[in-house]
């Protein structure tokens, strides 16, 4: 396992980060779960705004937002799919989700991202399966960003952070 990636359990919007991962919809219309988390501790009405400026984004793609009131330096928001039984592109569209929020972030020069569980809420992707594309496809990103300093995976409960847990030392041994 990388030692750069961390499992961690608790709300998102509380970690100093350079970025924090949105799980937005494709209208940047602002949601529930981490979505509606993430927007009423940045500040609903700014964070609305320059969404609305940006317009859109795609299904595995990723934009970013200033982070406003967070402690974070920036948002970055990425659109997983939703999960249709698995034979409509989801595994490489949330492996895109991963891998543009990565290539983002370290465009703009950033260190350290935290990522919540994509897709894993009202999306229904499968969360073992949703955890393994994860954190193969972080760990394949930090092979090639080596100025990358922390990866987290924010869980929201204990039995989130047991699933990438276990991931991660499967893939250790
Ligand atoms: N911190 C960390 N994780 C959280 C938090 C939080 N504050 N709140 C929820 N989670 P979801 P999706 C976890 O539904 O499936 C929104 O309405 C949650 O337990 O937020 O990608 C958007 O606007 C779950 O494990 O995202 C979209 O319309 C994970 O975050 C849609 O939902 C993701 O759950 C996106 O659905």
């Amino acid at each position: 396992m990388d030692d750069r990636i961390q499992v961690w359990v608790g709300d998102i919007t509380t970690l100093k980060v350079d970025a924090i991962v949105n799980a937005a919809n494709r209208e940047l219309a602002g949601g529930g779960g981490v979505d509606g988390a993430i927007h009423r501790a940045a500040g609903v009405q700014q964070l609305q705004a320059a969404c609305r400026r940006i317009g859109g984004c795609a299904t595995g793609q990723a934009v970013m937002t200033p982070a406003f009131n967070l402690g974070a330096r920036a948002i970055i928001h990425t659109v997983g799919p939703v999960w249709q039984g698995g034979d409509q592109d989801e595994a490489n569209l949330l492996r895109s989700c991963y891998s543009e929020a990565m290539t983002l972030a370290v465009r703009e020069g950033f260190r350290t991202i935290a990522f919540p569980a994509i897709s894993c809420g009202v999306y229904g992707y499968p969360k073992a399966q949703a955890v393994a594309v994860a954190v193969d496809e972080v760990e394949r990103c930090l092979e090639s960003y080596l100025m990358f300093k922390r990866v987290v995976f924010a869980c929201f409960d204990q039995s989130m952070a047991d699933l990438y847990r276990a991931c991660l030392q499967n893939q250790a041994t």
